[in-house]
Formats: structure tokens, sequence, C-alpha cells
């Protein structure tokens, strides 16, 4: 450790102290926030009264709002926020790829749960900040559950500026990292808040996005992101049917997206891989073939993917939904070699799984393919899997009309 960290470690417990204390925990940077208000709110609420959130209704819940708009509602006795971040960055080999026939898992997925890693080590620094304070210390710790604007307090705290991507980007580190929030009754100074916006005229973010997820800067400056359309919300938010006009722009992303991450030259600069171990990839995340993985998925049960997913973010998409995932990607990959594991999953026992083998066996569009559409279409009892298989089977056989209307086109020519 440097000398200097080490006496910053033994001097006053002042907001230098912090720092260097969450330093020492292994978070590459960090810094406090002050003031229970925050001058987003307004924003935020905007956001939700457009509907934006889309299905994720813990966001607009009333209470949550108003907690979101004063901490005190959350901790009595709120003095100051100390905010870390915690790298992910992984080289990433996967998305570069292009093979479609593979699995990408966003970077912040292929390891332990960021929930669990962030809060015991926050956990920890409030327990040594209670040792150094002498006294107990009122504290909460969050780590993107609760109903806190967590990018707001940091770029407070310093961290970084928000992109257009929406993400907070530091300087010197990109935005592969997580954010934590320790609150706390501390009465510190706050660190010197960030306020240069270094995106300028870029924009490649925005025309990264595959699905026009990003909308740009509101007048006021803030990013804007229509969460109903960003694959990291239709891949493990969204409980039900993936949009079908969205599926398509999903290509081969079977849980999250780093594409508009990917695209900003500030990651491409700093972003340098994590050294925490628990963040390193778990060798069945690491591109795993689409097939394998839908046969894996569909030998397991419910309660089975969670005990095979206990401690990874998968768990949060369940066995339904990662199933879902695949399937798209499958469809979008569209190979032959995708029929049989597409069929097997056409008599899955959930709806959510059948529906989606169907569209992804019309993109296949292989004789067997059909075949296997046409004998589903028989027994199946769910009318919104049966819709789904008709309009495949209808798909289908319109591509094939269009095939041959191009190949008379060439004859007449
Ligand atoms: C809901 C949510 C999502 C949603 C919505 C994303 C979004 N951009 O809002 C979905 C599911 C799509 C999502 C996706 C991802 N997420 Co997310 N998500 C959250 C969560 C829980 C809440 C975010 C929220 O409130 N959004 C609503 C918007 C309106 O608020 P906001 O993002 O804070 O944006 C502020 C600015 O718009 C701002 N603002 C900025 N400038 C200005 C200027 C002015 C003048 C004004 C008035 C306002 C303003 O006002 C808003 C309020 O502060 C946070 C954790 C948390 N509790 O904060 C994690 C969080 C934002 N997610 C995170 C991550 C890692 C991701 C993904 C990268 C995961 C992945 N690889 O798939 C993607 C990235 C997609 C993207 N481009 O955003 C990290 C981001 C870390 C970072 N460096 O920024 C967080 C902080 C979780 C964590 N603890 O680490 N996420
Ligand atoms: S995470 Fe992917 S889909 Fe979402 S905004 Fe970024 S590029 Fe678009
Ligand atoms: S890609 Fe460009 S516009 Fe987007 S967040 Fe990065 S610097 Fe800003």
């Amino acid at each position: 450790m440097p000398g200097s960290l080490n006496s910053r470690l033994n001097g006053p417990l002042d907001s230098e102290r912090v720092v260097a204390e969450a330093v020492a925990l292994g978070f590459e940077t960090a810094g406090v926030a002050t003031g229970s208000r925050s001058g987003h709110v307004a924003h935020f609420r905007e956001w939700i009264r457009a509907g934006l959130h889309g299905e994720m209704g813990y966001l607009a819940r009333r209470s949550a709002v108003e907690r979101r708009s004063d901490l005190t509602r959350t901790l009595d006795g709120f003095r100051s926020a100390v905010v870390v971040a915690h790298s992910y960055a992984d080289a990433d080999p996967a998305a570069g790829s292009g093979d479609r026939s593979r699995a990408v898992v966003a970077r912040y997925a292929r390891g332990r749960d960021y929930h669990h890693v962030v809060g015991e080590r926050l956990e920890e620094l409030g327990d040594r900040l209670e040792a150094a304070a002498g006294r107990p210390v009122q504290r909460r710790a969050y780590v993107d559950t609760g109903p806190v604007l967590e990018r707001d307090l940091a770029q407070r705290a310093g961290l970084g500026w928000f992109g257009k991507n929406t993400m907070l980007i530091h300087p010197r580190r990109g935005s592969y990292f997580f954010l934590g929030v320790l609150l706390t009754d501390l009465p510190l100074a706050p660190s010197s808040p960030f306020r240069e916006d270094h995106c300028g005229s870029c924009r490649r973010c925005i025309d990264a996005c595959p699905t026009g997820a990003l909308l740009g800067r509101h007048e006021d400056g803030a990013p804007v992101i229509d969460a109903r359309r960003c694959i990291s919300y239709l891949t493990i938010e969204l409980r039900g049917a993936v949009p079908r006009h969205l599926r398509p722009a999903i290509g081969n992303r079977v849980f999250g997206c780093d594409i508009c991450q990917e695209a900003c030259p500030w990651n491409e600069s700093f972003a340098t891989p994590a050294s925490e171990p628990a963040y390193m990839s778990r060798p069945d995340l690491d591109r795993p073939s689409l097939v394998e993985l839908a046969r894996r998925l569909l030998a397991m049960s419910g309660k089975g993917f969670q005990r095979e997913y206990a401690g990874s973010p998968l768990s949060r998409a369940g066995r339904k939904g990662m199933l879902r995932n695949v399937c798209v990607a499958l469809g979008n990959w569209g190979d032959q070699e995708a029929g049989p594991v597409l069929a097997a999953a056409l008599a899955d026992p959930a709806p959510l799984v059948r529906a989606h083998a169907a569209w992804a066996l019309g993109r296949v569009g292989s004789a067997e393919a059909l075949a296997a559409l046409a004998t589903r279409r028989e027994v199946e009892t769910d009318r919104t899997v049966l819709a789904e298989v008709e309009a495949a089977l209808r798909e289908a056989e319109a591509d094939d009309t269009q095939g041959s209307d191009v190949c008379l086109d060439i004859v007449d020519g």
C-alpha cells in the first residue's frame, strides 16, 4: 500500500480517510455526496410519467419515488453518502467475435452477483467507519436495488458524468463499473461534483444502439433512454413476450447488453480488465454455444435453474426468461442446426418458451422446422402460442413466395 494511502488510513475520520478505506477494500474509486435532495428528481418523475420505464413497476411506486426525492426518508439523520465504484471490465472476445451461433452474456453478469460482492464490502466499509468514529454509525447500504438515484449521487460525489448512453463515465476508467452507496449520519465534507460533459459532439452510442433505445439529451442536458426498447430490459426485466419487431435487433445477446458501452471511446481508451476475481467469467457463461445452452436449460426445472444460477445475476431472468432469450437468439442465428433444439423447446411446459421457439423456427424456415410448427398447430391449446405458430408459418410461406417471385423476375428479365 502506498505510504500516502497508509497515512490517510490512520488519519482523522474525514472524507479523505473514507475514500482511502474504500480503496483499501478494493473499490477503484470513491467520493462523498451530501444534501438529501437531488436536482434530478423532476427529471426522474417525468421519465416515469412518460412510461419509459416499461413494466419496471418498482421504479414507479409512489413511496419509492418519494424516497428517491429525499434521502432522509430512507435514513433518519442522513448526513452523507459514500459512493463507491467497483470495476467489472473484461477484455471480452465474445462481443467482437460476431459468431452468431454463440450466446453473449453482458460483462457484468458473467461472474458472481455484484449485489452480494459490493454489498458485503459496503458493510465492511461501514464497520470500519464505525470503528474509526468510535460511536455507532447510522447507515444503510445500497447496490442497485434501493430507492436511491445512484448515478446522481455518484456525479455529485465526483465520480464522473452522465454520458449520452446514460452511463456514469469516469474520465480515467470509462463506465464498466458498478456503483454502491452507503448512506450515513457522518458529517463528512462533500467531494467536488463532476460538472464537465466529456461527450461533446460524439454520438457513437446512439448510433450503435440496435433498438433505438437512446434518445439523446433532453434540452436540460439529461440523457434519455426508452428502457422499453433496451435489450437489457427486454432480456432481464421484462417478464412476458419480447415484442416481435424488436426480436431481430437483439442478435445473440441472451442476458443484458453492452453495445452502447463498447462503442464509447472512453471505454476504448481507459477500460482495463478488472482485478476482482469474483467477476471473472464462469466457464459456462463464456460464449456458450446457443444450442448447448438451450439443451441445458430445457433439461432443468425452474428450481433446478435457481440452484444452478444461485449467486449469479442470471437468476433474475429465471428459467423461462432465459429460454425465451435463447430462443430469440437461435432464431436470429437462423441456422438449420438450431432446428432440433427449437423443436424440443416447442414442447416445453412454459407457453412463453413455446411462443418464442415458434417464432425462431419460422426464422430457421427449414422443411423440418416448418413440419415441427405444423405438427404443433394441431395440438397447441394456448392461444398466444398458437398465434405465434400461425404467424411463423404464414411468414415462412410469404418468404417462400417472395423467393419464387424474385426467381420469376429474373427469368422474365
Ligand atoms: C432501472 C435501471 C436500469 C434500466 C433502465 C436504465 C436507465 N438508463 O435508466 C435497464 C434495465 C434498461 C438498465 C440497463 C442497464 N443497467 Co441499470 N440500473 C437501473 C437502476 C436500478 C435505476 C436507474 C434509474 O433510476 N433510471 C431512471 C433514470 C431517469 O435515472 P438515472 O439513470 O439515474 O438517470 C439520471 C439522469 O438521466 C439524470 N440526469 C443526468 N444529467 C442530468 C442533467 C439535468 C439537468 C437533469 C435535470 C437530470 C440529469 O437524471 C436521472 C436521475 O439522476 C440503477 C440503479 C439505481 N438505483 O440507480 C441501475 C444502474 C444504472 N444500471 C447499471 C448497469 C451496469 C446497467 C447495464 C450496463 C447492464 C447491462 N450490461 O445490461 C445496462 C445499461 C443500459 C443503459 N444504457 O442504461 C449501473 C450503472 C453503472 C454506471 N457506471 O453508470 C447501475 C447504477 C447499477 C449499479 N449499482 O451499478 N438499468
Ligand atoms: S444497452 Fe444495448 S439496447 Fe440498451 S441502450 Fe445500450 S446499446 Fe441500446
Ligand atoms: S459514445 Fe460518445 S456520446 Fe456516447 S457516452 Fe461515450 S462519449 Fe458520450
